[in-house]
């Protein structure tokens, strides 16, 4: 699929154009249509081949001219015109928190900054501050942004990584192989992914490597041999594979899936009963006792099997019993959708029915109150209509549709709604939108008291790839939680997963029930839940811990418990 290849080179013509001074609405133009391509499930060459371009809503003829030009051509005429002048790599600066258009230009005009070496020596330096309109609180903004962005360089969110290993995998399945699997930090489901690690067993090495070499989205092979080969994707990541015996598979998926610490403990552990653990298996001098499966190498040393999510040395190695972690088997429901009664693209019934075909027993439909105006926030009139619609859905479709808010939690926590609409809801997520400087814990722990708030959505406000979140004292918003029983969510969304997984068990030792809410602002995105769930087990979190495990009935009776 080149929609996302595509919709990325929209965007970055959106940000060359705004960067350039052009008219916003042709800059708005080309972000648009990166957003539809991203959110795109159907094949775009697909779409194109059957000339229904122009169908798609947010596709104009002009923007259909440029993706039959690239998809016959391979290249895109507009494309190389906005960015001619951009060093390379120049716009991805935009992305630091702190750094709009304007700055960005004012920092290349008048500083010479062309990279982000030369923006952090501006940053450092004090010239960045003395651009006029600039100052001091500005450039302490930006230098974490900076910080924030360095460490998250080149790597890969898990949400791309798992599409990006699946279709790898799909495709290694074409080839002669038996046995594989992800391991590294994707199988533990770290929120972010350095490199993917693959992992193999197949009658014949060096052919199974060659045909990994041949991936299509390949752009350059590092490394390609009997037992190993490593690549680099289109997107510009590294994927690496391992091609083992039959009786290592088990020691060899332990290793690689790391994590090193993990590891480490695992290398003492072994040598205190006088054994020798590798990636080859767990030896008793020269005897082999253990290396095909995974479940045996644990026994070996005398432990029960550790899932991959927990394996971070964060005290499970120590654990005499291993919790039966939440499973996305468990899941019953979504806790946090948008319709298109706010910014979402989807009808409530088209949610309810997507909402039935994954097997979920209920759903929440929390879309944005009034004063996100940006979002398309319903003020309380349509708010009632909409609870018209539901009821009517719901009885059509068959599946328990929540009637709730995600409520904005104003500047001194007051609430965007008043008690009164908030009590005729079934459900109620409450959240910070705005981005600021200014300390959040007092709006929170006041929203989180208002007992009509069921859950606070997004707690931290963080974007992983380039935003820390408002300040904010979360073990006092994890306090408030506690003793006022409300849930604090783990949002799915893959540039978020806020609470992260230090968070939420941070808040589950404390005695706080986790919410789980993809968020989803269409249908492909309701498929995030499986990433929420992989910070859930990151967590050590298990079923009673979280809300969306409770069957509907119990699930009602704690939200009446509350009001
Ligand atoms: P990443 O790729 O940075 O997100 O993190 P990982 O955990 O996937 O790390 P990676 O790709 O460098 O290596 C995969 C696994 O292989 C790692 O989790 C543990 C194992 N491993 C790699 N190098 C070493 C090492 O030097 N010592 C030990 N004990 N294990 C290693
Ligand atoms: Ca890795
Ligand atoms: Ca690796």
């Amino acid at each position: 699929m080149k929609n996302r290849e595509i919709a990325g080179m929209f965007s970055r013509i959106g940000d060359a154009l705004e960067f350039k001074g052009e008219m916003p609405f042709k800059v708005l133009a080309y972000r648009k249509a990166a957003r539809v391509l991203e959110d795109l499930t159907e094949d775009i060459e697909d779409i194109w081949k059957e000339g229904r371009l122009t169908s798609v809503p947010g596709v104009g003829s002009g923007i259909a001219k440029k993706i039959d030009e690239y998809l016959k051509t391979g290249k895109m005429r507009k494309y190389r015109e906005a960015m001619q002048g951009i060093p390379d790599g120049f716009l991805d600066l935009l992305n630091i928190q702190g750094m709009g258009p304007k700055t960005l230009r004012l920092a290349f005009d008048r500083l010479g900054v062309r990279s982000m070496e030369d923006l952090k020596r501006v940053v450092e330096d004090g010239s960045l501050a003395s651009l006029p309109g600039m100052g001091q609180k500005k450039v302490d903004n930006i230098r974490k942004g900076l910080n924030v962005f360095s460490a998250e360089e080149k790597r890969i969110s898990i949400g791309l990584a798992l599409e990006i290993a699946d279709e790898i995998i799909a495709w290694m399945k074409k080839g002669d192989v038996n046995r594989i699997m992800a391991a590294g930090s994707l199988r533990r489901m770290k929120e972010t992914i350095g490199d993917i690690d693959i992992l193999c067993t197949a009658p014949d090495g060096k052919a199974i490597v060659e045909h990994f070499t041949n991936f299509l989205g390949r752009e350059r092979i590092l490394a390609k041999g009997d037992t190993k080969g490593s690549i680099i994707i289109k997107e510009g990541y590294q994927v690496d594979l391992r091609v083992v015996p039959d009786n290592c598979f088990g020691a060899a998926l332990q290793y690689f899936t790391g994590s090193k610490a993990h590891n480490v403990k695992l290398r003492t552990i072994a040598r205190e009963k006088g054994l020798k653990i590798s990636e080859y298996g767990v030896f008793k001098g020269e005897t082999k006792i253990a290396g095909k499966e995974e479940e045996d190498v644990y026994s070996a040393l005398g432990l029960p099997w550790i899932p991959p999510e927990m394996r971070e040395d964060r005290g499970e190695i120590e654990l005499m019993e291993m919790p039966e972690l939440v499973d996305y088997s468990a899941i019953k429901g979504d806790l946090h959708v948008h319709s298109i009664y706010s910014d979402g693209r989807n009808s409530i019934k088209e949610i309810a029915l997507r909402a039935k075909a994954m097997g979920y027993e209920y759903i929440a439909i929390t879309d944005h109150s009034k004063s996100a105006r940006y979002a398309g926030g319903l003020d309380e009139d349509r708010l009632k209509r909409q609870a018209e619609e539901i009821a009517k859905v719901q009885e059509e479709v068959g599946v328990r549709i929540l009637r709730g808010s995600e409520v904005d939690i104003l500047r001194d926590g007051r609430l965007d709604f008043d008690d009164r609409v908030l009590e005729d809801l079934d459900i109620v997520v409450a959240a910070i939108h705005t981005s600021s400087n200014q300390d959040m814990t007092d709006a929170m722990v006041k929203a989180c008291s208002n007992p009509h708030v069921d859950i606070i959505a997004h707690p931290t406000g963080r974007l992983i790839s380039r935003r820390q979140g408002y300040p904010l004292d979360i073990s006092r918003l994890i306090e408030c939680a506690a003793s006022t029983k409300t849930a604090l969510e783990i949002n799915c969304y893959y540039d978020r997963l806020d609470l992260s997984d230090v968070n939420a068990r941070m808040a589950r030792d404390a005695g706080v029930k986790i919410s789980l809410g993809s968020d989803a602002h269409n249908l492909g995105m309701m498929n995030s839940m499986r990433l929420g769930v992989g910070v859930a087990r990151r967590a050590w979190l298990t079923p009673p811990d979280v809300l969306n495990t409770f069957s509907l009935d119990r699930l009602e009776k704690w939200l009446n418990e509350r009001v």
